[in-house]
């Protein structure tokens, strides 16, 4: 199952005929040069192409009014002077003789990419497309959009598909206040949004774009807003809301469609956005949702006013979305003060929704006045940015995924998954510890060694005692100057024994872990159940800071883990080390070998089912260490208490 890609030149056929600055940035040339990047790079070519279509009257009609489709439909036969007349009924925006026919071919794309994604043509896609939709509303055109493609598309899929509950993250760089309406009252539509928002100072100036717009009536909880106060925001800031807000509610809701808002405005070097977040993050924000609703995942372009930053941004999410590896993320300081606030804003504001963050702290009642004070502040003009932000970036590095996916190094007997490579035992493994127990580690340490060259991108092993050959093969991977992220699954027994100075990092979730640990490189997690809530809220943001170069994924029987999760879990660990993730599974766990393959060799989880509430005994486990550990792990932070 490939990738769709939905693109039509037409789309490229309309343009501003006027003087209006607030509108010269949303040109022809944003498709012509992310599509030119994705020919070049090769992606385009690797995507399945889907051609465009026209919306249809009804398509248009899921969300909008009638008259206003009328008023549209006779912008073709207008002339320049009632073309600018007509415009000025709306903000931001601009009328063209084309732009009604491009506006049906990009709603009509989106659908086309709902289409090839929910009959499993695809798995998954991008539609690069314009006119922008997340600003139109019901009857009007907004922010350079005309009809609201993705509000139209959700529809359209619970309409045509009988999809229940559809995720929209929204993370261009505005808030999508015409998706907003759209489902407000909808709890079957869960929108995700973070925007520029300075206090309301900043376009479009809505009251209603605050963290405290959690949805209305039966959609109370299924509306998220994370205003931006600052601009400058950075990819940790970016990856500490996906960890601490998104993550953890879009699994407890369980979408069965994924559909993004993709603007790339929020990337550096944009006019609008001037946020600081680097064309890699949209790797990771890709990766992060490629594992909710079975993978189906369709990826609508909005915003994006930086010609280079944008195009590097669309390569970056296709590549993904194809498969191929994330880049470490370089540079996560953890996020910024005035971040810490908005993401404790969120999830204070949405604890009564979510049981993921029911044990949130409530926010201080002081927050109403300093808000106010804060825009007073603003009104004077004493405000000012988070840092100068410094906008040269390094240009994406070209990486060339491994010729081979996936290793498997199986006893006999045991036979090989599809799609993965069975590795032969290595005739000379003369340095085999008693018995056969490590009578595969020279087939281990050779695929470690070849894992670091990129020959391979990733591997499963079955052995008889996973804590015997962890120490081994760590060894051999720092002696190759690689930082190693050890998570162990189960009663392994003390680790101890592993290379210290900070050359490893090693998470042990266990039900008989120490309590206590004062050390900040072993991290045990004495952990019951919750272990979905434990991969957001402390693997990831210590994964991702940590930075490591060899994933060692290790898993005894006895763990409590579902398989579900565990196939979630080795799924998401895949956005670390440019995917370098080497699986042990203890001998007993050969029910799992299949499903480990399959997760290796890019199959998407399968869903999880509707989260339960986590065990308020784990979360207490969860807190009191992501409390512990935050002095030293930034993007474990959730307030700025320490700030
Ligand atoms: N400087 C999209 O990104 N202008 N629309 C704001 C503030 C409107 C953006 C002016 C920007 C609309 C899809
Ligand atoms: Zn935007």
């Amino acid at each position: 199952m490939g990738t769709a890609l939905v693109y039509d030149e037409e789309m490229t056929r309309y343009k501003l005929l006027w003087f209006d600055p607030a509108c010269e940035i949303e040109t022809p040339e944003r498709l012509t040069v992310s599509h030119e990047a994705l020919v070049r790079k090769g992606l385009a070519s690797r995507c399945v192409s889907i051609p465009v279509r026209e919306a249809t009257d009804d398509n248009i009609l899921l969300i909008h009014s009638e008259e206003y489709l009328e008023a549209v439909k006779k912008t073709p036969y207008m002339m320049l002077e009632d073309l600018k007349d007509f415009t000025l009924q709306y903000g931001d925006v601009y009328f063209h003789p084309n732009i009604y026919h491009c506006a049906k071919l990009a709603v009509g794309a989106a659908l086309q990419l709902v289409d090839g994604v929910m009959t499993g043509k695809v798995r998954n896609g991008m539609a690069l497309i314009r006119p922008p939709g997340h600003h139109s509303m019901r009857s009007a055109a907004n922010g350079f959009c005309v009809f609201n493609n993705v509000a139209i598309a959700a529809k359209y899929a619970q309409q045509k598909y009988r999809v229940q509950r559809v995720l929209i993250v929204d993370w261009d760089i505005h808030h999508g206040q015409g998706v907003q309406y759209a489902f407000e009252d909808d709890p079957s539509v869960l929108y995700f949004s973070w925007h520029r928002y300075e206090h309301q100072k900043y376009w479009p100036n809505l009251r209603e774009s605050d963290y405290d717009c959690v949805g209305k009536d039966k959609g109370a909880g299924f509306n998220i807003n994370v205003p931006w106060n600052k601009t400058g925001m950075q990819n940790s800031d970016y990856l500490a809301v996906f960890c601490h807000v998104l993550l953890p509610v879009a699994y407890e809701f369980c979408p069965d469609l994924v559909l993004v808002c993709a603007g790339f405005d929020s990337a550096i070097g944009d006019p609008e956005g001037e946020m600081c977040a680097t064309p890699d993050i949209f790797a990771h924000l890709t990766h992060l949702l490629m594992n909710l609703a079975g993978g189906k995942l369709c990826v609508v372009l909005e915003g994006g006013y930086n010609l280079t930053s944008l195009s590097q941004s669309v390569c970056l999410t296709v590549q993904t979305l194809l498969g191929d590896p994330a880049p470490q993320p370089a540079n996560l300081p953890g996020p910024c003060k005035s971040a810490l606030e908005s993401i404790h804003s969120v999830r204070s504001a949405h604890r009564k929704y979510w049981s993921c963050l029911k044990h949130a702290a409530e926010k201080p009642p002081a927050d109403v006045s300093t808000k106010r004070t804060k825009l007073e502040e603003k009104l004077e003009g004493g405000e000012a940015t988070v840092s100068k932000p410094d906008l040269a970036w390094p240009e994406p590095s070209v990486h060339v995924p491994p010729p081979l996916r996936t290793a498997a190094v199986l006893p006999e007997g045991v036979a090989c998954p599809d799609r993965c490579c069975s590795l032969p035992w290595d005739p000379d493994s003369e340095e085999c510890f008693d018995g056969d127990a490590v009578s595969k580690l020279s087939s281990l340490t050779t695929l470690v060694g070849r894992m670091e060259k990129n020959e391979i991108r990733n591997g499963l092993a079955l052995v008889s005692d996973v804590s015997m050959v962890m120490a081994p093969l760590i060894r051999h991977a720092t002696a190759l100057k690689q930082r190693v992220l050890a998570v162990c699954v189960g009663d392994t027994g003390v680790l101890s024994e592993l290379p210290g100075g900070g050359k490893t990092l090693t998470v042990h979730f266990s039900k008989e872990a120490p309590e206590k640990h004062r050390c900040r490189y072993y991290i045990p997690v004495r952990l019951k159940k919750s272990f979905m809530q434990a991969a957001f809220s402390l693997l990831l943001p210590l994964g991702y800071e940590y930075d490591p170069g060899l994933v060692l994924l290790a898993r005894r029987s006895g763990s409590g883990m579902g398989e579900s999760a565990w196939q979630q879990l080795v799924g998401l660990m895949q956005g670390l080390a440019q995917g370098h993730v080497l699986v042990l599974l203890q001998e007993g766990e050969e029910a799992l070998v299949g499903l480990t393959a399959s997760s290796l060799s890019g199959s998407p989880a399968s869903s999880l089912g509707r989260l339960p509430a986590p065990l308020t005994e784990d979360v207490e486990v969860l807190e009191s260490l992501r409390h512990r550990l935050q002095t030293d792990w930034k993007l474990l932070q959730t307030s700025c208490e320490l700030k």
